[in-house]
């Protein structure tokens, strides 16, 4: 029954499109060349639905993202949520960024920000920069304008989240040795740092979805149920949000069942009722999992 089931949802969930959560890499290489790339593999490897856009390649300046139509990418994304990652670090080895520098980071980012006030956003802090690879007399831990600036951005920002990853970081016991020789990116250690950023990354975007979306596009229907449906089995652990684990604690069971049934056909920009051809489904997913834990 159940496997009839899950076959008839997976072929339900195959009609629909789904639009993932998306992160935009914003910067030079520690945000598109490493940190974007590294990141999105990471994530895959924690199953998070997790597409990647990325803005710029390595070593460009922050105006060469509206210039090179790199901005339109952003815009036109149609992800329910973004994560972004607006860093480019080389230039905060610096004491004092360069004005004229700063101004077209700051007019870049306002504009992929502004573009994005409709969807969920999770802004991140960048890395700092350790030791010995800041400029003559600054400081170990650079944070120069820009953590500050992201930070104020995330605070007058109603869709904003806030993923302040520069002190999450630096509060881990490890980090330092999941810093890469130059002393920028987080390959050492065996991409450690990554993997740390991949599963935070995950975690708060998780939490910024409507509860039931295991698909990340912003409405719970049959394409989180088919996932769901497919991984159901309480005893196996291991499990990931993007499968079905609606409440992190690793399996596929009764509690996820029920957070997807509470909020089924719920998007947050419209009232749409629920299919009844759609709820028979799903109440027939919760009677096949009762007898099963019997
Ligand atoms: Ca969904
Ligand atoms: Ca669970």
């Amino acid at each position: 029954m159940l496997r009839i089931l899950c076959s008839i949802v997976a072929a339900l969930s195959l009609m629909g499109h789904a639009s993932a959560a998306t992160l935009i890499a914003a910067g030079d290489s520690w945000t598109s060349g490493y940190g974007g790339n590294r990141l999105v593999d990471a994530l895959a490897a924690e199953g998070d639905h997790l597409s990647h856009v990325q803005l710029n390649s390595s070593g460009a300046t922050a105006g060469d993202y509206i210039d090179r139509g790199m901005l339109d990418v952003a815009i036109n994304t149609d992800a329910y949520a973004v994560a972004l990652l607006l860093g480019t670090n080389d230039i905060a080895r610096a004491d004092n960024i360069p004005t004229t520098w700063w101004n077209n980071y700051t007019s870049a980012m306002t504009t992929i920000l502004d573009s994005l006030s409709d969807r969920q956003v999770l802004l991140m802090t960048v890395a700092p920069i350790i030791e010995p690879h800041v400029d003559a007399g600054n400081t170990p831990l650079v944070e120069g304008q820009m953590n500050p600036w992201i930070r104020q951005q995330a605070a007058i920002r109603s869709n904003v989240i806030l993923f302040d990853m520069h002190d999450e970081l630096i509060s881990q016991p490890d980090w330092q040795s999941w810093m890469g020789f130059d002393g920028i990116h987080l390959w050492g250690d065996g991409a450690a740092g990554y993997h740390w950023l991949a599963a935070e990354v995950a975690t708060r975007i998780d939490g910024i979805l409507p509860p039931g979306d295991a698909n990340g596009d912003g409405s719970v229907d049959n394409n989180d149920f088919g996932p769901l449906a497919f991984n159901l089995d309480p005893d196996v652990g291991g499990k990931t949000h993007a499968q079905g684990d609606l409440d992190g604690d690793g399996k596929i069971g009764n509690s996820d069942f029920g957070i997807m049934a509470f909020n089924f056909t719920r998007a947050p920009a419209s009232a749409a009722v629920p299919e009844p051809a759609s709820l028979a489904l799903l109440g027939l997913g919760g009677l096949a999992l009762l007898r099963r834990r019997r």
